[in-house]
């Protein structure tokens, strides 16, 4: 790692500059926390808490009203904690619900990255939200900010002994590369105070962190539901006989790009070599370096890894990190990926044990008349003595069930209506964003109106007879790619309010990115596009060919090969 030098800095994004004057991440939080004349954080602040897990936002329902009455908007914090693999205890989950109902806004969101986010919670609320996160072992340290995110894992119970041991290296890997920095239990959890003029040290980062958010995900062939492409650094595990022996390492997977700005593109990861498991936190901290010193620290929409590999290209990148390293990677050893959803209903797993998928739409756990979910699952964390894993697909699996209890479980899927088995194969391999009210980058709806869509798509594909057939279908409220929308066999792309870009042939186990089909189109005009083209899917495709292949070779869409050609 590479210092930045004065004269760097003065070339570089506002946020570096905030980065540099932050005191490593401390800037003027508590003072912001403690003034009462506004629901806000300071400008510089509200870029800093994003390394503490916090997201200041604003109800975006209320923005023109507020506006009208000449109020400051409705000002809120989303907290997003970090849950490497996904993987929590009963207790932590009743945690987590517990501070849902008492500090934010009734609801639990599992995240595409599999986490939980907390929304709704008022300024003055937020020191003792994050203080009871802590006190149930749980941290929000990272989730967000210019550093290493959420470290995903498959949830994977078909092979559990070996998901066991993969997911120790997921949990080490997130570990390794936290930030050092004593600010985080300073300000929210009142640990000693160390004096300003103190210099935390930050081996890895330097005081500077990376030039933008940096992703790390780990699968298990032949899952591919954390959609490892789209991370900028990934782990694929190489096992013998259910034992891991090392990961093949993927590089340079990123989703997001700006309507209208063909220099910003999705990129999906190359697979670069393989690793003995030893080695891993070595190529993982290596690989983070390599961004910190070569990351556009100058443009924001350009500071991903994606455009560093882009820029310098793969050949460079190998020759840098087996010099950092010390030793190079052997080549890439064979794996399969065969789908990217989730498994739902029981699994059985070792040891006695069993599994149980939840579908759990577009990840909102919350209680409504007719769905009491959130009470239900609340029920089960108070008899469940396994674990609960949350997907990369927004869905929730009740883990390590033992065979004495699984009847207990079960009594209670089904008296609170928890098991969706009713569901069209389309609706259980869907995703969306959050988007409004919450999210201040939001064009359009994704959450709150993707199930209404679906339900009318629901009655096209059971009508053509693919009810039971998954298509994987995405929706965001923009590009950014938050329920990676550029990975949907159907994706939708939010551009205005009602106004969706439509998007087709992305491959059925995350192994490529779809394309443009139509601009700017509305529900009515959604709905007579994709009438057609399911209904000729129905008749004419091989067997066992997926709608993103069909598309393709139907001639509806060209199929993207790399991303730099993503907008051709
Ligand atoms: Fe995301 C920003 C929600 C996964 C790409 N994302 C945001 C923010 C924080 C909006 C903001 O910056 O103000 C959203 C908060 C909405 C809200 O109200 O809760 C948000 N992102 C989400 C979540 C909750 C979507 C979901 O519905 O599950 C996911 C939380 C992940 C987690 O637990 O850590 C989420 N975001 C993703 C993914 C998918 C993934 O990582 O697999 C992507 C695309 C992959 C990638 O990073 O390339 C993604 N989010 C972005 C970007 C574009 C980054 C870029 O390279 O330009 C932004 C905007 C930014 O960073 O400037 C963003
Ligand atoms: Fe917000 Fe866009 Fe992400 Fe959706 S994709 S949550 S609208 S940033």
């Amino acid at each position: 790692m590479t210092d930045i030098t004065p004269e760097q800095l003065a070339k570089q994004s506002e946020v570096e500059r905030i980065k540099d004057a932050s005191n490593y991440l401390r800037g003027t939080l508590v003072k912001s926390l403690q003034d009462p004349l506004t629901g806000a954080l300071s400008e510089d602040d509200t870029q800093l808490c994003k390394y503490h897990g916090i997201y200041q936002q604003d109800d975006r329902d209320l923005r023109d009203e507020r506006r009208r009455q000449k109020l400051e908007p409705r000002y809120q914090f989303m907290v997003r904690i970090r849950l490497p693999g996904g993987v929590c205890t009963p207790t932590q989950w009743l945690e987590v619900d517990r501070i849902a109902n008492t500090w934010c806004n009734n609801t639990i969101r599992l995240t595409s990255r599999q986490t939980f986010q907390l929304h709704g919670i008022v300024k003055r609320n937020l020191k003792k939200t994050i203080a009871e996160i802590n006190a149930a072992l749980l941290d929000t340290i990272a989730a967000c900010g210019d550093v290493n995110r959420n470290v995903m894992c498959n949830p994977n119970p078909q092979q559990s002994r070996l998901h066991e041991e993969v997911y120790e290296y997921a949990r080490r890997i997130s570990e390794h590369l936290l930030p050092r920095t004593t600010a985080y239990h300073e300000i929210w959890l009142d640990e000693e105070l160390l004096s300003s003029s103190r210099q935390d040290e930050e081996p890895i980062y330097g005081k500077h962190y990376l030039p933008r958010k940096f992703k790390i995900a780990v699968a298990i062939p032949p899952s591919n539901d954390v959609d490892l492409f789209a991370n900028d650094l990934g782990f694929i595990a190489i096992a013998e006989d259910n034992h891991l022996l090392g990961f093949n390492v993927t590089v340079g997977g990123g989703l997001s790009m700006t309507h209208g700005e063909t220099s910003t593109y999705p990129r999906l990861a190359d697979v670069i070599g393989y690793c003995p498991k030893s080695k891993t936190l070595q190529v993982a901290e290596e690989i983070v370096t390599i961004q910190h010193d070569f990351g556009d620290r100058t443009q924001r929409k350009h500071a991903r890894f994606k455009y560093t590999i882009e820029d310098r290209g793969i050949d460079w990148l190998m020759f840098e990190l087996n010099r950092r390293l010390g030793w190079s990677l052997e080549p890439p050893r064979p794996y399969i990926f065969e789908h990217s959803g989730d498994r739902y209903g029981w699994v059985e797993g070792a040891n006695d044990t069993w599994h149980y998928t939840l579908f759990i739409q577009n990840g909102r756990i919350l209680d409504t008349e007719i769905d009491p979910m959130m009470t239900g699952l609340r029920e089960i964390a108070k008899v469940h003595d396994g674990d609960f894993r949350l997907t990369a697909n927004q869905n929730l699996m009740i883990g390590q069930v033992s065979s004495k209890r699984k009847p207990v479980i079960n009594a209670l899927l089904e008296k609170y209506r928890l098991a969706k088995g009713h569901q069209t194969a389309l609706r259980l391999n869907s995703m969306a964003c959050v988007a409004f009210p919450t999210c201040g980058l939001a064009m359009a709806e994704s959450e709150r109106y993707f199930p209404s869509l679906l339900d009318k798509l629901d009655k096209i594909v059971k009508q053509a007879g693919l009810g039971n057939d998954p298509i994987l279908i995405r929706m965001t409220g923009c590009p950014n790619g938050c329920a990676r929308s550029v990975l949907g066999e159907i994706g939708f792309i939010g551009k205005a309010p009602g106004k969706y870009n439509l998007y087709l042939g992305a491959g059925f186990y995350g192994q490529r990115l779809n394309k443009l089909y139509r601009e700017n189109i509305n529900e009515e005009q959604i709905l007579a596009e994709l009438t057609p083209i399911l209904q000729r899917y129905a008749r004419e495709r091989e067997p066992g060919q997926r709608f993103g292949d069909f598309v393709i070779k139907a001639g509806y869409v060209r199929e993207v090969l790399a991303g730099r050609d993503f907008h051709l």
